[in-house]
């Protein structure tokens, strides 16, 4: 039996899913006694460090922590989980009392590279140790992390991860271990990993010759664009340059928690959810994908993202939601990142008109309770065509290498909301950045002259953003075959590539793609 510490912020529910899948029953920890009676105790948690600790202090388990892991009675700390037995982060202004089991603290990441560090990397396995039984080195696990533990003790290093530079990916000493990575997100070997803490007794390790694993993968995302079909059906759609109806009806290509299954098992690093009519519906009414969210990840271990309608909200007996409801509903139901779209275009204009955060947008409150690197801003631009930079002062110009129907040979990406239905004056570059700025931690950029075109990435766009901000790009609209995957990648520094039709109309399936940019030398997770 295992007892899972939820302090209400994490995402507890991928993780339950993925215990009760190997066959344990879960009990969750209700007060501070629980702690004591765990025969294993389990500490998932993704966020804010912060928010975490200060939780553990007031609910009083702090010290029923301490006492069960003086014992070294079986513990696994996953990512805020791990960070809790260390002194202290950098990412707590207040410097709460933490369990300080282990000497050192935790530091946000120093790096050229883009933070949060998201995706699937590789680990250098330090110690022989019962929970990487069946796991070979190269495997790579999924993380999503700004910051990560500095031990004193190098004899606690469990394994190590390259990300610009080598940090502390995991520790053990005894029977207590915490990860960076996330098991439960990480696929067949993330599964393995948990059935190894679940079975293995004692989890004692020792020493051995480091044996290394490889660094990121480039990530390749599957994008289900969820709406009601004319009958109220939840279906998977797909648009050309986003209008999704094909003689009136819209297109159905599919039911939702049977196509993500489908893409998690043929090798989806992820999987994202965009509820299109989100801007016009609310989504805590529309249960449908609550449920679709709730059943898809007890079948599917790697990361999900759901966006549409991620905003504040008052219902029609007058009852107001915030943006940070709606998010929680959607973590609670198995989401571990959100993305916003139409919101996130209004936010940034009034930030960029004010020159001030509120601290109460959408963008900021999720960020501040679930971390940065649980908010997506998925960016839909259009080009708007100039013959000269002058023509749009107030806007990140490029000089395009595919003209315009004038021959003009500049362009802007214009912003815009609604689904693309309505433009806004702000360019696709000063909307990323300002987005970074009030705490978003990827980008999810569209662009509604290439979706469902099947004509490549738009990598002058791809460029632009991902020159101007320095958290992930996601690469998205246009892909129709493996070569495109392999251009985004070669062409610009984005860190993963999302497709939809494609992969709905299995024109290409996810492990061709795989296949072929492997064997150009892009580093992907097999
Ligand atoms: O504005 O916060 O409610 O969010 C609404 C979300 O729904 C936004 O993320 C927006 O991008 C998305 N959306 C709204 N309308 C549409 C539509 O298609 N009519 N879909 C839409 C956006 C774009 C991509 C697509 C790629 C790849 N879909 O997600 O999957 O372009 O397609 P391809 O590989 O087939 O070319 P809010």
């Amino acid at each position: 039996m295992i007892t899972l510490l939820d302090y209400g912020a994490g995402n507890v529910r991928s993780v339950t899913n993925a215990l009760e899948k190997l066959g344990q029953k879960v009990t969750p920890v209700t007060c501070a006694e629980d702690i004591l009676n765990a025969e294993k105790l389990l500490f998932p948690g993704v966020g804010n460090y912060e928010t975490m600790i200060q939780i553990l202090n007031t609910k009083g388990y702090i010290e029923p922590l301490r006492q069960y892991l003086a014992q070294d009675r079986p513990f696994l700390g996953i990512c805020l989980g791990l960070h809790a037995l260390f002194e202290g982060s950098e990412e707590d202004d207040s410097d709460h009392e933490s369990l300080g089991v282990f000497k050192g603290r935790v530091k946000r990441f120093v790096t050229d590279l883009s933070v949060p560090h998201i995706g699937w990397s590789g680990v250098n396995i330090h110690q022989d140790s019962p929970m990487f039984n069946g796991i070979e080195s190269g495997n790579k696990f999924y993380f999503v992390h700004s910051y990560h533990v500095v031990p004193e003790d190098a004899s606690i290093i469990l394994t190590t991860t390259s990300y610009g530079n080598d940090f502390v990916s995991a520790v053990q000493k005894g029977n207590i271990i915490g990860t960076q990575f996330h098991p439960e997100k990480s696929g067949p070997s993330g599964i393995r990993l948990l059935e190894n803490f679940v079975s293995a007794s004692p989890l004692t390790s020792r020493p051995r010759n480091i044996s290394r694993g490889s660094g990121l993968a480039k990530r390749i995302i599957a994008c289900l664009d969820v709406r009601a079909n004319d009958q109220g059906d939840l279906v998977v759609t797909k648009g050309d340059q986003y209008d999704v109806r094909e003689k009136g009806d819209v297109r159905n290509l599919g039911k939702p928690v049977a196509l993500a299954k489908r893409y998690y098992e043929d090798g989806a690093d992820e999987i994202t959810f965009l509820n299109i009519t989100g801007f016009r519906d609310f989504p805590l009414e529309d249960l449908p994908m609550i449920q679709v969210l709730k059943e898809t990840s007890k079948q599917v271990f790697v990361p999900l993202t759901i966006g549409g309608g991620i905003r504040d909200y008052t219902d029609s007996s007058g009852k107001y939601y915030s943006a940070l409801d709606v998010a929680a509903q959607y973590f609670r139901s198995g989401a571990d990142k959100v993305s916003i779209g139409s919101d996130a275009v209004y936010i940034a204009m009034d930030y960029l008109k004010t020159g001030k955060k509120t601290g109460t947008s959408a963008i900021e409150t999720i960020s501040r309770v679930y971390g940065n690197q649980a908010v997506v801003i998925s960016i839909d631009p259009k080009r708007v065509y100039v013959n000269h930079p002058d023509d749009a002062p107030d806007h990140r110009v490029i000089e395009t290498r595919l003209p315009g129907p004038g021959g003009e040979t500049y362009c802007w990406y214009q912003c815009t909301v609604k689904g693309g239905r309505e433009t806004r004056d702000i360019d696709a570059a000063t909307l990323a950045l300002a987005c970074q700025e009030l705490g978003a931690g990827e980008i999810l950029l569209n662009c509604i002259d290439r979706d469902g075109t099947n004509s490549g990435f738009d990598t002058e766009l791809i460029n632009l953003v991902r020159g101007t901000v320095s958290i992930p790009v996601i690469a998205s609209s246009g892909a129709g075959c493996a070569q495109h995957f392999d251009q985004v990648f070669k062409e610009t520094d984005a860190e993963a590539a999302l497709a939809a039709g494609i992969f709905h109309r299995k024109e290409v399936p996810i492990q061709a793609v795989k296949a072929f940019l492997s064997g150009q030398a892009v580093e992907i997770r097999s």
